[in-house]
């Protein structure tokens, strides 16, 4: 099996004019991820991603066109969540089809259900596709909290091997990784890397490693070798950006920014709005300070 740790990017998709995958500059993006960003891994059809925005199909498609580009270059993990457990087990079985590494999934959204069904969604996902099982732990648009009581007995499974932790709750990050069994936990708000890091995450899953993911690993690499001082150095030059993003729209920034730097990215879906001229200079700024 593929290393899993580190830093894998939470790969964005391009879509043309007429808003269909853009899957040329989908092939681009794979190969400057793993060329230029050199980053571990790619986590496939996630928020940043736009999975959920997407058709089934379109997310299988997307699914196989990285698999073929990365051609075992770098690790694969699919984001297979939906509000349906047959949905998700489906396209779970294309992930398998395409070799993935690993699939994931954010606890099912919109109804809200109770802990008990949104324990037997990841078992029956895990027992339908029979594939490690990353589970994707954001609260803030799931409307589920998993904690480590919650998890504990999922984990039993060997099939279940880690948690992408999209929270500012570090606390219940390193409660995760003190499970009876280790397990790998990811951080998700690459603005908090240190701190994640810190608490234990042995990696992070971010989108703006789409374009910054060699500044990342520079300091993934500074913390492993105890320079402190040089992780927090990077991580507040990132962050300068970071809150740029936010301010103009996380996803929509990010697509501009590799437009600028020749990657035809398009825009977001609708309802997402797409940037402002502000923006759009901002992002150019960005671009060119990136010296990529
Ligand atoms: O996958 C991303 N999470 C979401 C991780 O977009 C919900 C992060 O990389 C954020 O986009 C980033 C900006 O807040 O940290």
């Amino acid at each position: 099996m593929k290393n899993l740790t580190g830093i894998i990017t939470a790969l964005l998709t391009p879509f043309d004019g007429n808003g269909k995958v853009n899957f040329n500059s989908l092939e681009q993006l794979v190969d400057f991820n793993i060329d230029v960003m050199g980053v571990g891994g790619l986590y496939v059809c996630g928020s940043t991603g736009a999975g959920m925005l997407m058709s089934v199909d379109e997310r299988k498609e997307v699914m196989q066109c990285v698999a073929e580009r990365a051609k075992g270059r770098c690790a694969l993990i699919a984001h297979i969540g939906s509000t349906s457990t047959d949905t998700s087990i489906d396209m779970g079985l294309s992930a398998k089809g395409c070799c993935y590494d690993a699939i994931s999934a954010v606890a099912p959204y919109y109804y809200s259900h109770s802990k008990d069904c949104i324990i037997n969604y990841y078992k029956d996902i895990v027992n339908g596709v029979d594939m490690p099982m990353i589970m994707y732990n954001f609260p803030a648009s799931s409307g589920f909290v998993l904690t480590a009581e919650s998890v504990e007995e999922l984990f039993a499974d060997k099939r279940f091997i880690g948690i992408k932790h999209t929270s500012e709750n570090l606390f219940m990050l390193n409660r995760f990784k003190r499970l009876s069994r280790p397990i790998i936990v990811y951080n998700g708000f690459d603005e908090m890397l240190v701190a994640g890091l810190s608490m234990g995450a042995d990696g992070g899953i971010g989108s703006t490693y789409n374009f910054m993911g060699n500044r990342f690993i520079e300091l993934y690499n500074a913390f492993k070798s105890n320079d402190i001082e040089k992780a927090m150095e990077i991580q507040n030059n990132c962050n300068v950006i970071i809150e740029q993003l936010i301010r103009y729209g996380v996803f929509a920034c990010e697509k501009q920014i590799l437009t600028e730097l020749g990657i035809d990215m398009g825009m977001c879906r609708k309802p997402f709005a797409p940037l402002n001229a502000e923006g759009i200079a901002c992002c150019k700024k960005i671009a060119t300070e990136l010296k990529l």
